[in-house]
């Protein structure tokens, strides 16, 4: 019979599996490593006496796929942010378009809870709660708010997404992780791999005490939303989006001079924060340029 289980790292044809809680080693033939196997894929496997190993049969279907890095079956995807390194906040509205799109269920992390202070975690939720499922205030050191990021990821697959020095590994060892910078590659290929542009690309998912598999990707690449077309760009700020459906103008630009735009009525009631709509109209206007641009 053959079992199932769920890939946590892949190196060469060596993977490691999750399967029923447990770590396992097996072997990728080929053919299933051709088909892009990866961190958070299902499989089947057998064990093979021959080769005293498992052996992977099967790759199941995925629910979803990110490239950068390279992980499938991602059910949550905590955006890490905190006061400190100073968040771009463009980028967390382009990563949102990116989780939209894979129908990844969007979380906040402010993180350094300890350290910050209350107007940038009110500043941070009066942009974003009505854009994520939940905006959770965590510090690793005291470990305020990790219960409930463990609730959350309890038997999901889960990635931390942020910039560098936000807290994402302090929050992986905070959940019980060791050994991060030591992972599979470099345990069991030394120095044979290259430890550049693979390292982001090849992902590891760790699977903690309590049941979730977490992944930290630091080299995470958002959508480049010139590749959208307005109305789909539209769509994925979930804040605005319901309010140009209901604009009574065709191609408004939602602009404050279109008065009776549903999007500037929303924004002068307060409905719509100022500084998501700001940014929703230079990246709108930039994808609107650059179209125009390739079109010449
Ligand atoms: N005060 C405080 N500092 C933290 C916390 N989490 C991480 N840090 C510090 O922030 C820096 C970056 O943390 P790290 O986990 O390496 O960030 P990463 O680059 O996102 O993995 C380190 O100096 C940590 O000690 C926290 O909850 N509170
Ligand atoms: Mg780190
Ligand atoms: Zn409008």
């Amino acid at each position: 019979m053959n079992n199932i289980g769920k890939v946590l790292n892949v190196v060469g044809a060596n993977v490691l599996l999750s399967s029923n809680g447990k770590k396992l080693d097996a072997l990728c033939p080929k053919q299933i490593k051709l088909e892009g196997l990866c961190a958070g894929d299902n499989v089947e496997f057998i064990y093979d006496a021959s080769l005293d190993n498992n052996l992977i049969t099967k790759l199941l279907e995925r629910k979803n796929h990110i490239d950068r890095p390279n992980i499938s079956n991602i059910d949550n995807a905590f955006i890490t942010i905190s006061e400190v390194p100073k968040p771009d906040f463009f980028v967390v509205d382009k990563i949102l378009i990116s989780l939209g799109i894979e129908k990844i269920e969007p979380y906040i992390i402010i993180s350094k809870s300890d350290i910050i202070s209350n107007d940038f975690i009110e500043l941070v939720k009066l942009q974003y709660n009505k854009c994520v499922n939940k905006i959770i205030v965590l510090s690793s050191y005291t470990k305020e708010g990790l219960d409930e990021f463990i609730n959350l990821t309890k038997d999901k697959i889960s990635v931390l997404i942020g910039q560098s020095a936000v807290g994402k590994s302090s929050l992986l060892n905070a959940l019980g992780i060791q050994n991060i910078k030591t992972d599979i590659m470099a345990k069991r290929v030394g120095n044979k791999l290259t430890r550049g542009k693979n390292t982001t690309k090849n992902c590891h998912l760790y699977l903690t005490d309590y049941g979730a598999l977490v992944a930290d990707t630091p080299g995470f690449k958002a959508i480049n939303i010139d590749d959208l077309e307005v109305n789909e760009f539209t769509h994925y700020f979930v804040d605005i989006r319901n309010y140009a459906i209901k604009c009574k103008f065709p191609n408004c630009s939602h602009l404050p001079n279109n008065e009776g735009c549903e999007v500037i009525k929303a924004l002068n009631k307060g409905e719509i924060n100022i500084d998501r709509y700001n940014r929703f109209i230079r990246l709108k206007n930039k994808i609107i340029k650059d179209k125009k641009k390739y079109a010449k």
